[in-house]
């Protein structure tokens, strides 16, 4: 599939360039633009057209778009460039899909989904119906309204399962800590930082690991011993720039292993530029799930990587590793028995 990115204002395209390559796009173009949002197309209508005639040129299926756009504008950019067009947040659930196999994971991404589809349904099934059976109060409104709340109940139902597995999560979560006295230090961070690697060191776990965002989608836990104390590592979905509060929501009880930690380590990788900018990004989402009051530290990895050896801009305490070839660990783990003592 040949893809052209588009980007308005001044965000970076690492992370929509990865996603877009995981999910197998050919990246043949890329268009930028500073400035405001205009309401036709988000971008301004000759920018609109000249990413109309560059499709043409490059032979583009899909147009991707670094932002988040409405479904009018969706339409708008798709009558123009006769592509498919999609936005930041479609593309996020694209990966999301070809990672998700559990029921809860499915269950998550499914909600964010219909959600987002809401106002799309409403507009074409408005549309048709309204043009079968016209006029204000009529057939027309009747079968539009009876369709929607059908979507609506489903929404419904996934949000009362999710809430029961949130429940269920919480539950065991407070019966390891008040049972067993077990203290649980959760791995977060940018997606593709390194937490799964980090994991599979820290647990002699066997979590997959890949140079693709989002390998890691529902959350899991596994044991260590520091200082000849067990305790519970546990890792779990990754986080990027301009996540909708929608998914923060859905993935609640995937995130909870965080939110109910007694510490988080952080994962950075510290030899891409955007370190400092992604580790805010985290700090940011930390709190927006709630697990604003975990103490933190930072976990500044890839180390051996060139441009690795920087730790500019980075508050103590923070241990610099390489969770691949298993530099610094031994510190990271006396950094985590001291915090938890
Ligand atoms: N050079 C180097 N590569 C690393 C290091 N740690 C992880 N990687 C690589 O970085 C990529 C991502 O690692 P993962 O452990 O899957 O990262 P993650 O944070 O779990 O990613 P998601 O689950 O997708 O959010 C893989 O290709 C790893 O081999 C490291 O210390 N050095
Ligand atoms: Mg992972």
């Amino acid at each position: 599939m040949r893809a052209l990115l588009v980007s308005l204002g001044k965000k970076d395209l690492g992370d929509v360039r990865a996603l877009s390559t995981s999910l197998g796009y050919e990246l043949v173009g890329e268009v930028t633009q500073d400035g405001y949002p205009k309401p036709k197309y988000l971008i301004g209508s000759g920018k609109a057209r000249e990413v109309a005639s560059l499709a043409d040129e490059l032979d583009v299926d899909i147009v991707v778009f670094n932002n988040h756009l409405s479904p009018s504008q969706v339409v708008a950019l798709e009558q123009l460039t006769g592509c498919d067009v999609i936005d930041r947040v479609d593309l996020i659930l694209n990966v999301f899909d070809q990672h998700t196999f559990s029921v809860e994971a499915k269950l998550q991404v499914e909600l964010v989904r219909v959600k987002r589809n809401l106002p799309f349904i409403k507009r074409a099934l408005g549309r048709r119906v309204k043009a079968e059976h016209p006029g204000y109060g009529g057939a027309g409104e009747f079968i539009i309204n009876s369709s929607m709340a059908g979507i609506r109940k489903r929404i419904k139902n996934i949000e009362k399962k999710l809430k029961e597995m949130d429940r269920r999560v919480e539950e065991r979560d407070l019966k390891r800590k008040s049972e067993f006295g077990l203290r649980v230090v959760s791995l977060a961070g940018y997606t593709n930082s390194g937490k799964s690697t980090l994991f599979n060191r820290l647990t002699s776990g066997s979590q997959i690991t890949s140079d693709a965002p989002f390998t890691t989608l529902q959350s899991k836990i596994g044991p260590t011993f520091l200082g000849g104390r067990k305790v519970l590592i546990t890792d779990t979905i990754g986080f990027i720039e301009d996540l909708p509060h929608s998914f923060i929501s859905a993935f609640r009880a995937t995130l909870s292993s965080i939110r109910n930690s007694d510490l988080i380590l952080l994962v950075c990788d510290i030899s891409e530029d955007e370190a400092v900018e992604k580790a805010r990004i985290c700090r940011t989402t930390l709190k927006e799930i709630g697990a604003g009051d975990v103490p933190i530290i930072n976990v500044l990895n890839k180390s051996d990587k060139p441009g690795g050896d920087k730790p500019g801009g980075f508050e103590n305490p923070s241990a610099f590793i390489s969770a691949k070839y298993g530099y610094g660990l031994n510190g990271l783990k006396g950094l985590i028995s001291e915090r938890l003592s």
